[in-house]
């Protein structure tokens, strides 16, 4: 076969992961024709174009450097296997094939300037972008911000929530709830799933997540529930109610230990809710995203539209249905 995982690699935050590579000539590709010909290419800091495309002798990627240090390859690993990671995530929860659902894979570029310190989805190239984060030494590739980043993508080819106002907060949150999706998915050993965004890149210094989806105040700027004005704030804060439903209805309230990381999830009310799981929650959330969002959908409209979800996959008097009502409820959302 070729570029069905015949490659292995060193990654920065997954530990050594399988990689789907391809040999040209007497040279191995990071071009993975197994996942819509996905390729991964170094920009060696400059900010435009495509890039090289990574290659290698022996098919063994990032372990050119001494135990501990980094290689070039090292983000190349991490973002390839963030894509096809991505990939099989929403093949086996949703059938869906790529971004646009078209069969086709995007391409991703490692190494984007200097000190650069976020990662970026264009739908203009098609393509996903990293930093190397401060010092150069932090690359913004760990596996949900991967998932986060290319499920921009998916957004802005199904419903298109606008990125700004309280549908720019919604867009957020689908990239947070599905970039965690991924992560639970992959189930890596040196990266289990969490309700945390962006834990492993420590853009804080100090070892805290990006977001907490429990209860998003934990990050000293995310609102955890709805209030009039949620509209004029930063979309990666106005996502905090969102987060914090999809928190409510996989997980509940209060207190638990999930793989091994505590959580302790407040609600508006006082109310007690009882998750549903993941599985479910991730479901009502991509049907609502896919067939009941659009582009100006709010809150309201977003706890209209997963009710609909949950409807149609659960019925409209079951646990699901009732447990949907009950987490918005819960955000302050009625
Ligand atoms: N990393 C950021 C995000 O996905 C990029 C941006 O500001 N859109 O939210
Ligand atoms: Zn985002």
């Amino acid at each position: 076969y070729q570029g069905i995982e015949t490659g292995s690699g060193k990654s920065l935050y997954s530990g050594t992961v399988p990689l789907g590579t391809t040999k040209s000539g007497s040279t191995y590709q990071l071009y993975d024709t197994a996942r819509g010909g996905h390729k991964t290419y170094n920009l060696a800091r400059k900010t435009s174009g495509t890039g090289t495309l990574f290659t290698d002798a022996d098919d063994v990627w990032g372990t050119g450097a001494a135990s501990g240090s980094s290689t070039d390859q090292t983000a190349a690993v991490d973002a390839a296997y963030g894509a096809q990671t991505t990939w099989d995530f929403y093949k086996s929860a949703f059938g869906r094939s790529g971004i646009r659902n078209d069969g086709k894979a995007a391409y991703s570029r490692v190494h984007y300037g200097s000190n650069y310190v976020n990662a970026f989805w264009s739908d203009a190239c098609f393509c996903m972008t990293y930093g190397d984060g401060s010092g150069n030494t932090h690359p913004l590739t760990s596996l949900d911000v991967a998932g986060h980043e290319m499920s921009h993508g998916v957004t802005s080819h199904t419903a298109g929530l606008v990125y700004s106002g309280e549908s720019g907060g919604l867009n957020e949150a689908t990239s947070d709830i599905f970039g965690t999706g991924v992560e639970f998915y992959a189930n890596n050993s040196a990266d289990k799933g969490d309700y945390l965004v962006g834990e492993e890149i420590d853009i804080n210094g100090d070892g805290s997540p990006l977001r907490h989806m429990d209860k998003p105040s934990k990050d000293g700027a995310s609102k955890d529930y709805w209030s009039s004005g949620l509209g004029g704030v930063d979309v990666h804060y106005s996502s905090g109610p969102a987060n914090h439903f999809f928190f409510l209805l996989a997980e509940g309230s209060g207190a638990r230990t999930v793989n091994g990381v505590s959580y302790d999830s407040p609600t508006a009310d006082g109310s007690t809710v009882t998750g549903i799981g993941r599985t479910k929650a991730l479901q009502i959330w991509y049907k609502a995203l896919t067939t009941y969002m659009t582009s100006t959908t709010n809150y309201k409209g977003a706890r209209t539209a997963t009710l609909s979800a949950a409807s149609d996959l659960y019925g409209a008097t079951s646990t699901e249905y009732k447990t949907v009502a009950a987490a918005w409820t819960a955000v302050n959302v009625s």
